[in-house]
């Protein structure tokens, strides 16, 4: 990875960390992959500066955060232990932020999720959320969902049915109701398979990713919605509507934040 990617990783965590991270946050969801583990070396700086709320807890997404939490002696708590934030009004949510990172931003901030396979997790840990910050640096930032990332949807589906599932998939038309859903005529879905062929990827839920080439996706909404709800399937990676900022580092060391 070069310098100019780290960098820019770097400067998007550290500048959603400072501005969303404030000693009010008592509950913080901790994403996965390379650009978060950016943000906890913020969150450590922040807790040696006494700038932290001294009852944080942090809840993480995967065994990855779990052990970048624990490394910068912060304290995890799993989602259901927690309390729910504003009861009395009926609310549902746990987390007053969660900061991940994401394989790709649209515009309209829907996410592309999964590369690193956490995102049933990721997921479950963003909607118990008030606020959803992505981070990411400048090559995820795109107009339309499949223009940068070309390694297809993640989708975490049941061991038990993943070949009905890819057969499934692939047969998913690309229009409906007269609008285009998404740009190829017909999807390829690929089992992911560890490194040197050791046999399919398991995810920290003992299930198996399919990547799902559909090229340009146009409406991120309706394709979650379809894939969900093909049965064995546990998670999509698509994250429409949930992420209410996305902060990027630039490859000339400034920082974009899109609302
Ligand atoms: C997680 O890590 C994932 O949802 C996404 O796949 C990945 C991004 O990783 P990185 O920050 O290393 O690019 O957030």
């Amino acid at each position: 990875m070069s310098d100019l990617v780290e960098q820019s990783k770097r400067s998007a965590a550290f500048a959603a960390v400072d501005k969303h991270v404030l000693p009010s946050v008592r509950v913080l969801g901790i994403g996965s992959g390379s650009t978060v583990v950016y943000a906890v070396d913020r969150l450590l700086e922040l807790k040696n500066n006494n700038q932290l709320n001294p009852k944080l807890v942090c809840v993480p997404t995967s065994f990855q955060s779990k052990q970048l939490i624990a490394d910068a002696g912060l304290q995890a708590a799993d989602l259901d232990d927690l309390p729910i934030l504003d009861d009395a009004q009926g609310g549902f949510t746990s987390i007053d932020v969660t900061i991940d990172g994401a394989d790709e931003v649209d515009s309209e901030l829907n996410a592309i999720k999964g590369g690193g396979g956490a995102h049933l997790r990721e997921k479950l840990v963003a909607n118990a959320s008030n606020k959803l910050v992505l981070i990411a640096d400048y090559r995820k930032d795109s107009q339309v969902l499949g223009e940068k990332w070309s390694k297809g949807i993640p989708v975490e589906v049941s061991p038990l049915a993943w070949r009905t599932i890819t057969r499934q998939l692939e047969h998913m038309p690309c229009m409906q109701k007269g609008s285009r859903l998404f740009e190829d005529e017909h999807p390829v879905a690929n089992l992911r398979q560890a490194v040197r062929k050791a046999g399919p990827v398991v995810t920290d839920n003992g299930n198996f990713i399919l990547d799902v080439c559909v090229g340009n996706i146009y409406d991120p909404p309706a394709v979650e919605r379809l894939f969900k709800m093909i049965p064995g399937v546990i998670e999509v990676g698509i994250f429409s509507n949930m992420a209410s900022e996305a902060w990027f580092g630039n490859s000339d060391g400034s920082i974009v934040c899109r609302i």
